[in-house]
């Protein structure tokens, strides 16, 4: 059976997949595949192993004979789940592995923007490092302040165990449902949105991109948070309206904003956002690490490799195709 390959991904995934008895085909040109490209490759696969790709109801409908979709990412809301699931098509993706490396990329964000980091660092590469002068250059103090987490799964939690242990931070998340393990935990407090909004120094952004979550970080959001507040984000760009972000920046409505996400992405380098000093801004690195996209590559062929064989891929996530 055959398989197409969106991204070239770590090589012990693939050869997870050809031990299988796999014929693996991968895209290896550095550009995104169009989507006739993409119902192309797969006419003749049997499975689609997707990085960085759109899945919409015209590929999925283009592509129904697919038996298995596996994504490598945890976030799938560049697919129509709903479609997949209409057509019985098992879709995986990447849950847990990732957790640790996108709090870390979270947590030096944070840390970064306090200190206005990757201005200073530009700073010097333009000749600026002068005449010392202790009132200049001056960031904002983390320990003992308040993380607020919007959307405390895995990944939040890891952030917060992370503040918590570094800064003594106090705790307290906005969620559509409790999170009784932090709450145990980490003495985390569960609050109105209202209230993460006028109580967070540091505002972290851990949710999933869904209809209810797109552009929650408006205007009227930023307008609600403190002014020495630091915003945060490694879930998704669309999550945070990018204009009204800059504009309350240069308002100084907050103090900072830290992304490892963008809308769109990739970010133009004539970003406004990116001139800012008090603005850190990564190319969505959040699960960049050797060993994070290794294990997460592996989880994608090993939901391959049950899909193919019929069974229920170890990390699905529209069960209900198999009730
Ligand atoms: C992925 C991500 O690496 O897992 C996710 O949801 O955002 C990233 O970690 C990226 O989507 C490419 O697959």
């Amino acid at each position: 059976m055959k398989v197409f390959v969106t991204r070239i991904l770590p090589a012990a995934a693939i050869a997870l997949l050809e031990a299988a008895g796999l014929e693996v085909t991968q895209w290896t040109e550095k550009r995104k595949l169009t989507q006739e490209e993409m119902i192309a490759h797969c006419k003749d696969a049997d499975a689609l192993l997707s990085a960085g790709q759109l899945i919409n109801k015209e590929f999925l409908l283009a592509s129904k004979h697919l038996k298995v979709i596996a994504l490598h990412s945890v976030g799938y809301d560049n697919v129509d789940i709903d479609t997949a699931t209409a057509l019985k098509i098992p879709v995986g993706n990447t849950p847990g592995v990732l957790s640790d490396s996108t709090a870390d990329t979270a947590f030096l964000l944070m840390l970064a923007t306090s200190r206005n980091a990757f201005y200073m660092h530009q700073r010097i590469l333009n000749g600026e490092w002068g005449f010392f002068e202790p009132t200049a250059n001056l960031g904002i103090e983390l320990h003992g302040s308040t993380l607020g987490i919007y959307g405390l799964g895995k990944i939040g939690l890891e952030m917060a165990k992370r503040c918590v242990g570094a800064y003594h931070m106090k705790i307290i998340y906005h969620n559509r449902s409790r999170n009784e393990d932090a709450e145990k935990e980490l003495n985390a407090t569960y609050v109105s949105f209202e209230e993460l909004l006028q109580q967070s120094d540091v505002l972290s952004v851990h949710t999933a991109l869904t209809p209810e979550t797109e552009g929650k970080f408006n205007m009227d959001a930023f307008k609600q948070m403190k002014e020495t507040a630091i915003f945060v984000n490694t879930a998704r760009g669309s999550i945070h309206n990018e204009a009204d972000l800059t504009e309350a920046l240069e308002q100084k409505l907050i103090w900072g904003a830290g992304l490892d996400v963008t809308n769109p992405e990739p970010m133009s380098p004539q970003n406004p956002l990116l001139k800012m000093a008090n603005v850190c801004v990564l190319p969505h690195i959040g699960s960049a690490t050797v060993g994070t996209r290794n294990a997460m590559a592996r989880i994608a062929a090993d939901n391959i490799i049950a899909g193919l064989k019929g069974e229920k891929l170890p990390h699905v996530v529209n069960p209900e195709i198999y009730s």
